[in-house]
């Protein structure tokens, strides 16, 4: 009887090591997790006429531990360890941090606006187009896929915007664009604007700042009364003088003029803060295109789990700004019908022209940023196949794809007359955006949060 019950509490032993993930010595060896090469000692020699009741023991057992048959069971102790997204590189590259708006000093405020204006006012030798408007012209011409429009090489569909490749599109987008301002200052990085921070709008929309609402032009809001926007014509950017060609309403391809337009917090998009609680439930999502979409803002998912049109998160942010003419009495699913961009921001092809852009963007790449170090993980995290072109994981992304492909025209002017103002050697896919860090830069918020 003393032997059975010696052999019992071995077996138990073995069990408990092979649940608790640490090396030990056992039996005079060093064994690790393996219910195998724990217990091989154990049942050597074992009667085999015990052998039975043993086993029924321990299944007895199982089934009234509820936390060792917990343990047991296949799908927990099969479970791979969750493997991070991308690797944390521990990066050599001097740690460039983008801060929170409200968070800026004066001085940093000066460096950014100063870093901005000198790309806008510096046209390279043999362009028509300053440093800024070349950054302008690529999101222009993301639109100039698909629609019909002359369109040539294997992208068909727009590069960056609607699809899966949003996110790493626009993240690329901003870090080259970031690198640029760092030709002019080193130190300068591009702020977010944390769109759930009430004061955020006011910082932004200072002189000292990005200048602010537009002036001089009423609107009416039927039912609601008058509103004003217009030209931005105080502030740092007031001077700035734009280019009609890129510089066009959406649906009618006419042109917005050549000042910064905008009309913030028209109604409807009157609404500031957003609720912390719509970014905030994006994170219990573990599937990158609904991360994507749903940040995106231009879809949502309906009680039956189908994308439908919404006009929320970084859609609403830039009709924010920008402004637009709506028609509430043709709704889908409770979003108005849009008739016209009324400002820069909510034009989307020229809305980069508007530098608030950059800062609506940095917050839209943090938020996928810290989505990424959650963890997020297996084949849900970014889609290697099945997309059109420019949007699975290895797809060169237009205006970084070796120059395979040509858009069509858009807009007032001749725009193909300046492709080779944006063509790069760069070849960019989503793959190679992946890991943030490994761009160069990190968020206030995520380098805390890995420190922890
Ligand atoms: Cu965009």
């Amino acid at each position: 009887m003393n032997g059975i019950v010696n052999r019992l509490t071995a077996i138990f032993i073995c069990i408990h090591h092979a649940l608790n993930p640490t090396p030990h010595t056992h039996l005079g060896e060093t064994v690790a997790y393996s219910i195998k090469n724990c217990c091989k000692s154990t049942f050597k020699k074992f009667p085999r006429t015990s052998f039975v009741l043993l086993a029924v023991a321990i299944a007895v057992i199982i089934k009234v531990v509820p936390v060792a048959g917990q343990y047991l069971s296949p799908s927990l102790l099969q479970q791979p360890e969750p493997t991070p997204v991308y690797p944390h590189v521990q990066s050599t590259v001097p740690e460039l941090v983008r801060k929170r708006v409200v968070d800026l000093t004066a001085s940093e405020k000066a460096a950014f606006v100063n870093a901005v204006n000198t790309l806008h006012k510096t046209i390279p030798e043999g362009s028509n187009l300053s440093i800024y408007e070349q950054f302008v012209l690529q999101h222009v011409l993301t639109m100039g896929f698909g629609h019909g429009l002359e369109t040539s090489g294997p992208q068909k569909v727009n590069p960056a915007h609607g699809r899966a490749a949003f996110l790493p599109w626009h993240r690329q987008f901003l870090r080259e664009f970031e690198r640029t301002l760092q030709t002019i200052d080193p130190v300068v990085t591009v702020p977010y604007w944390d769109w759930t921070d009430p004061k955020a709008l006011d910082v932004i929309l200072q002189d000292n700042f990005l200048g602010s609402n537009g002036q001089g032009v009423v609107i009416e809001v039927p039912g609601l009364g008058t509103f004003e926007g217009g030209p931005v014509v105080t502030g740092a950017l007031a001077d700035w003088t734009l280019n009609e060609a890129l510089h066009f309403e959406m649906y009618t391809g006419k042109p917005l003029g050549d000042r910064l337009i905008r009309f913030v917090a028209v109604p409807p998009f009157n609404q500031y803060p957003l609720p912390k609680a719509d970014t905030e439930k994006l994170f219990s999502i573990d599937h990158y295109e609904a991360f994507n979409a749903l940040l995106e803002g231009a879809e949502k998912l309906n009680d039956r789990g189908r994308f439908v049109e919404d006009w929320s998160l970084h859609a609403y942010i830039h009709t924010l700004i920008g402004g637009a003419e709506v028609d509430t009495a043709h709704s889908k699913n409770g979003v108005p019908k849009e008739l016209r961009a009324l400002g820069t921001m909510d034009s989307i092809p020229c809305s980069p022209y508007d530098p608030i852009f950059w800062l609506l963007h940095a917050n839209v790449d943090r938020l996928w940023a810290e989505w990424q170090d959650q963890g997020h993980t297996g084949q849900t995290f970014f889609p290697v196949r099945g997309n059109p072109f420019g949007h699975n994981l290895s797809d060169p992304m237009f205006p970084w794809d070796g120059g395979v492909s040509k858009p069509g025209n858009l807009g007032p002017g001749n725009l193909l007359a300046w492709l080779s103002a944006i063509a790069t050697d760069q070849v960019i896919t989503p793959a190679d955006v992946l890991d943030f860090r490994s761009l160069g830069y990190n968020y206030d918020t995520t380098r805390l949060a890995a420190d922890q």
